[in-house]
C-alpha cells in the first residue's frame, strides 16, 4: 500500500484493523467452548433438530445424485459438505427475513417451507419448482452468480424504508466475490446501511477454480472493510459458529447497524454440479482432509458426548430420513408429465419468429429420436 510512495505522505488515513479471525465454537472432536455454547440460547431440542436437518440433506444430496446418474433427474448442484453453514443461517433467521439463494441452498430454502419435493422439480427441469409458497419469504434461486446479491440489498433497503424490522439474507460463493454487482451489492448496503446479510459460502473451489487463484485477499470477509461494513470470517462447518454469526448480524441489521459479510469456511464434498468431475482437479488427499472436518460428523461427536445421542437414535434417524426422502422420490416421479413446449411458453404474450424456429427444431428431433431429449 502506501509503502511503496517515494514522497512523504502528507496525510494517513488509519484503516480499521484487518486481523480477521475465524469464529469456531465445536472442535473436530465433537467439544466445544462450552460458555460460548450455552450463550447461543439453542435448547437440546434445537440441537438435535439442526442434526435432524443436516442429516436428511445429505441423504438427499446423495439420493439427488444418484438419480441424475440414473437418467431420472436433471443436473443437480450438490450440497454436500455445506449442511452446517445453510442450517446455522436459516436457524438464525425470523420468517419475515427474506432469503435470497443461489442454486445451492436447497437445505436453507426447505428449512425456510419449501418442499424437498419442490427442489427435485426444478433439478427435474420443471419451473414449477421454483414456486414458493404464498407467505414463505424465499426468493427464486439465481443461477447467475452474483446477482441475488442485489436483489437482497434492494429488498433490505425497501424493508428499511417502510420501517419493517425484516432483513434479507443472501447467499453465494467465493467466486461471486469476484463479480461486479457483488462489489456494487457492497457497497451500496454500506452507503445505505440495509440490513442484508451477505452470507459467502467459501467452499474453496469455483468450479475447478481454486479460491487462491480466484483473488489475491487472503479472506473473503476483509473485502467487507473496503466498503466500511462488517467483515466476520466463521468455521463453516461448525454450525455453531454460523448460527452465532449469522444471530448477531441480522440483530443489528435489525437495529439499524446496517449490513455485514460473513464468510462461512467450508468445502464442497462433492461436485459442483453433476456436469462436473471433481477428480479432475483436486487432489483426493485434499478431499480426505476436508472430510475429517464433515460439519455432520462433528455435530454428531457433539451430540454424543453430550449424552443426547446414541447408536439407536441415529439408526432411526436414517431410517426416518430415507423414508422421507423416497417418499419425495416416489411423488417427484408420480408428477404429470410437462409439455416440453412449456420451455417456449412463458416469456413473450406472442411467441418471437426465433422462438417459433427453435421450437420447430425440437419437434423434429423429438420425432426422429422417438420423443428423447438430447444427454447432457
Ligand atoms: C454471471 C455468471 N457467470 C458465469 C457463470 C457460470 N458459472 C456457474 S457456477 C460458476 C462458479 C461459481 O462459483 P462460486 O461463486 O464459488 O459458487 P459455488 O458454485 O462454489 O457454490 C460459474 C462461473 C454463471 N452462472 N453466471
Amino acid at each position: 500500500m502506501a509503502k511503496s510512495l517515494k514522497t512523504k505522505p502528507r496525510k494517513t488515513a488509519t484503516v480499521t484493523s484487518l486481523d480477521i479471525e475465524m469464529l469456531q465454537i465445536l472442535n473436530l472432536d465433537g467439544t466445544a467452548q462450552q460458555d460460548e455454547a450455552r450463550e447461543l440460547g439453542l435448547t437440546n431440542d434445537d440441537i438435535e433438530s439442526l442434526y435432524r436437518w443436516m442429516v436428511t440433506a445429505r441423504i438427499f444430496d446423495e439420493r439427488a445424485l444418484a438419480l441424475q446418474r440414473q437418467g431420472r433427474l436433471g443436473t443437480y448442484a450438490p450440497l454436500s459438505g455445506q449442511e452446517a453453514c445453510q442450517a446455522g443461517s436459516a436457524y438464525a433467521l425470523r420468517p419475515e427475513d427474506w432469503i435470497f439463494p443461489s442454486y445451492r441452498e436447497h437445505l436453507a430454502q426447505v428449512m425456510r417451507g419449501q418442499r424437498w419435493l419442490d427442489i427435485l422439480t426444478y433439478w427435474g427441469g420443471s419451473e414449477e419448482g421454483n414456486r414458493v409458497p404464498e407467505g414463505v419469504n424465499n426468493f427464486t434461486i439465481s443461477i447467475p452468480i452474483a446477482t441475488q446479491t442485489l436483489h437482497a440489498v434492494g429488498a433490505a433497503w425497501a424493508a428499511k424504508i417502510k420501517g419493517e424490522t425484516s432483513c434479507a439474507i443472501v447467499y453465494f460463493g467465493d467466486g461471486a466475490t469476484s463479480e461486479g454487482d457483488f462489489h456494487e451489492a457492497l457497497n451500496f448496503a454500506g452507503v445505505f446501511q440495509t440490513p442484508t446479510v451477505f452470507f459467502c459460502q467459501n467452499n474453496q473451489y469455483a468450479i475447478s477454480v481454486p479460491r487462491t487463484k480466484q483473488t489475491a485477499s487472503e479472506t473473503i470477509a476483509q473485502k467487507a472493510i473496503a466498503y466500511g461494513i462488517e467483515g466476520v470470517q466463521v468455521d463453516g462447518n461448525d454450525v455453531f459458529a454460523v448460527y452465532k454469526a449469522t444471530k448477531e448480524a441480522l440483530e443489528k441489521g435489525r437495529n439499524g447497524g446496517g449490513p455485514t459479510l460473513i464468510e462461512a469456511v467450508t468445502y464442497r464434498l462433492s461436485h459442483h454440479t453433476t456436469a462436473d468431475d471433481w477428480t479432475r482437479y483436486r487432489p483426493a488427499e485434499e478431499v480426505e482432509m476436508w472430510k475429517q472436518r464433515d460439519p455432520i460428523k462433528r455435530l454428531k461427536l457433539y451430540l454424543e458426548r453430550q449424552g443426547l445421542w446414541n447408536a439407536d437414535d441415529e439408526a432411526k434417524l436414517l431410517e426416518e430420513a430415507k423414508s422421507e426422502i423416497a417418499q419425495t422420490v416416489a411423488q417427484y416421479e408420480n408428477l404429470p408429465k410437462r409439455d416440453v413446449e412449456d420451455i417456449f411458453k412463458y416469456i413473450y404474450a406472442e411467441m418471437p419468429w426465433n422462438l417459433r424456429e427453435q421450437l420447430q427444431e425440437l419437434k423434429e428431433y423429438l420425432a426422429e429420436h422417438g420423443g428423447d431429449l438430447p444427454k447432457e
